[in-house]
C-alpha cells in the first residue's frame, strides 16, 4: 500500500476506542458499533483518504462546507499566526480585536448593501437560536412585544440545538427532544413529491400562499418571522419552483413579517452567487450563516441583519442581553478572512458560476438525463440532485425510496465517491474549487453507483 501518511493505530483499534466513547449524529449507535465507522485520517484537495489508504473524491465537500477543499496551507498559515498572535479574547468587556473586525469588513463588502451588522457564533444552529431572540428582540424594541411567534417549514432543517430544531420540520427531531413554544410550520415547495397534478408554477404559488394562510389563522400581530433555506439542503437539496419566492417576499412584507434565510447550505458561492437569496431573487431580512464562511476549518457561524433591523436594535435597543464565550473568536474569525480573500481574490465563485457549475449541470443532464431510474435533476453552481423514480410518468416514487439512496451512497463509497442521500435523492455538493476534471470524475464514479442502484430496483 502506498499510503500518502503514516497512520498511527490500526483501523480496529481506532474503531474499538470510538464505539466505547464516542455517540455519534444521526445513527443508531449500536449498528454503527457492530458496522465500525470509517476512520477519515487525511484531506487534499477535493480528495480524503481514510487509515485503509482507501481515496474518495468528497463530492459533498464535508458536510456541504469545504469550498476550498482540503489542506489549503493559507488557512492554515492564517489560523497559526492568530493562535501565536492572540489564541483567544473574547467580545464581552467592551472589547474587540483586528481578525474580527477585519473579517466583518470583508463579509460586508461581498453582501448586498441593505446588510450592515453581525452577531458571530460557532456554528449554523447557534445562529438560528439567536436568530429567534434577536427577532424577538426587535419587535419588542418597535413596540410589538406580541409579535413572537416564527414560521418554518416541515421537512426545513435549521440545527440541532432545541430551538434550531423546533425551527426545522424534522419531526423524528421534535419526537426526541421536544419542540418550543411560538414557533409553527407550513409545507415544503417539494413539487416533484407533493405537487400532484398541478404545474410547478402554480404549485410554488400554492406553498407561498400557506404561508399567508397561516399567518392570518395565528394573526399577523403576533408572527415575528419566517424562516427557510432558500432551496432546502438537508432536506434533499430541493429547488423551489420559481414561482415561490417573489410570492413568500410579497406575503412577509405585506403582513409585517420578518424574512429570515437560511444561509448555512447556499451562501459562500455554493449556487454561483455568493448568496443563494441572490440566485434566487429575494431579499431577506436577516441571514443564517456558517459552513462556507470558514470553509469548515474551524467552527464559526453568524446572524447577518438588514440595516433596518440593525439601526433599530443598536440605536433604540439598549442592551442587547446575548453572548457566547467564541462569539467572533479571533483564530476562527482568521481562517474565515483568509478562507474568503481566497474564494474573492481566486475568482472562485464566478468560475462557479460561468464555467464549473454550467459543466457539471451539462455533464449530468447528458449522463442521466435519459436515466431510467432518474425522474429530475435539480440545482445550480455546484450542487445537484437526481431525484429517483419508479414511473416517471406519474412521478411515482419508490416505497423503499430511503433504502435504495442509501444503497447508492454506500456503492458509491465501494467507488471511491462521496455522494449524500436524502428521501430518494441523491446529491453532490463538490467543493467549489473542483476543477472539470474532478466533476468528470464525480459524475463518472456516481453514474456507476446510480446504475448498480438500478440493477437491485430493477430499471436496469
Ligand atoms: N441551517 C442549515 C440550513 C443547515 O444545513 C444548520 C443550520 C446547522 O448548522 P450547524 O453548524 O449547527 O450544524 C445546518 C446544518 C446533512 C447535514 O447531512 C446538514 C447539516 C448538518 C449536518 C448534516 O445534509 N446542516
Amino acid at each position: 500500500m502506498n499510503l500518502p501518511f503514516e497512520p498511527q493505530r490500526q483501523t480496529q483499534d481506532y474503531q474499538a476506542s470510538d464505539a466505547a466513547h464516542h455517540i455519534h449524529a444521526f445513527v443508531d449507535q449500536k449498528a454503527l458499533n457492530a458496522e465500525g465507522p470509517r476512520v477519515m485520517v487525511r484531506g487534499e484537495g477535493l480528495y480524503l483518504w481514510d487509515s485503509e489508504g482507501k481515496r474518495y473524491l468528497d463530492g459533498m465537500s464535508g458536510l456541504w462546507c469545504t469550498q476550498l477543499g482540503y489542506g489549503r496551507k493559507d488557512l492554515t498559515a492564517a489560523a497559526a499566526a492568530q493562535m501565536d498572535q492572540l489564541a483567544y479574547y473574547n467580545m464581552f468587556f467592551h472589547t474587540t480585536h483586528p481578525a474580527v473586525i477585519e473579517l466583518s469588513e470583508l463579509l460586508f463588502s461581498l453582501l448586498p448593501k441593505h446588510y450592515s451588522h453581525v452577531i458571530y457564533t460557532n456554528s449554523g444552529s447557534e445562529a438560528n437560536e439567536v436568530l429567534i431572540r434577536t427577532v424577538r428582540r426587535y419587535w419588542q424594541v418597535l413596540g410589538k412585544p406580541q409579535k413572537k411567534i416564527m414560521i418554518g417549514r416541515w421537512n426545513g432543517y435549521h440545527g440541532s440545538t432545541l430551538a434550531a430544531s423546533a425551527l426545522g420540520g424534522m419531526k423524528f427531531m421534535h419526537e426526541m427532544g421536544g419542540l418550543i413554544p411560538d414557533v409553527a410550520h407550513i409545507d415544503e415547495p417539494y413539487w416533484y413529491a407533493q405537487g400532484g397534478e398541478l404545474t410547478p408554477a402554480e404549485f410554488g404559488r400554492r406553498c407561498a400562499l400557506q404561508l399567508e394562510e397561516k399567518i392570518l389563522e395565528l394573526g399577523a400581530q403576533n408572527v415575528a418571522g419566517f424562516i427557510a433555506e432558500p432551496f432546502q439542503g438537508a432536506g434533499g437539496m430541493i429547488f423551489p419552483p420559481e414561482s415561490y419566492w417573489p410570492e413568500v417576499q410579497r406575503i412577509c412584507r405585506q403582513y409585517d413579517v420578518l424574512l429570515c434565510a437560511d444561509e448555512v447550505i447556499g451562501g459562500f458561492g455554493r449556487t454561483g452567487e455568493w448568496f443563494a437569496h441572490q440566485h434566487f431573487g429575494f431579499e431577506p431580512d436577516t441571514l443564517s450563516i456558517a459552513k462556507g464562511l470558514t470553509s469548515g476549518y474551524l467552527p464559526m457561524g453568524g446572524l447577518v441583519l438588514s440595516k433596518r433591523m440593525a439601526e433599530a436594535l443598536v440605536e433604540r435597543g439598549g442592551v442587547f442581553a446575548h453572548g457566547l464565550t467564541y462569539s467572533g473568536h479571533p483564530v476562527a474569525a482568521a481562517v474565515a478572512l483568509a478562507n474568503l480573500k481566497a474564494l474573492r481574490g481566486e475568482g472562485i465563485v464566478r468560475q462557479v458560476k460561468d464555467d464549473t457549475g454550467p459543466y457539471l449541470h451539462t455533464l449530468l443532464h447528458e449522463v442521466f438525463g435519459n436515466h431510467p431510474l432518474i425522474g429530475e435533476i435539480q440545482g445550480t453552481g455546484l450542487l445537484a440532485a437526481l431525484q429517483f423514480v419508479e414511473d416517471k410518468g406519474t412521478r411515482k416514487r419508490f416505497a423503499n425510496e430511503n433504502d435504495l439512496a442509501w444503497q447508492c451512497r454506500t456503492f458509491g463509497f465501494e467507488e471511491g465517491v462521496i455522494i449524500r442521500s436524502t428521501l430518494g435523492r441523491m446529491i453532490m455538493a463538490p467543493a467549489l474549487v473542483a476543477s472539470r476534471a474532478e466533476l468528470d470524475e464525480l459524475v463518472d464514479k456516481t453514474r456507476i453507483a446510480v446504475d448498480r442502484t438500478a440493477r437491485i430496483a430493477g430499471k436496469l
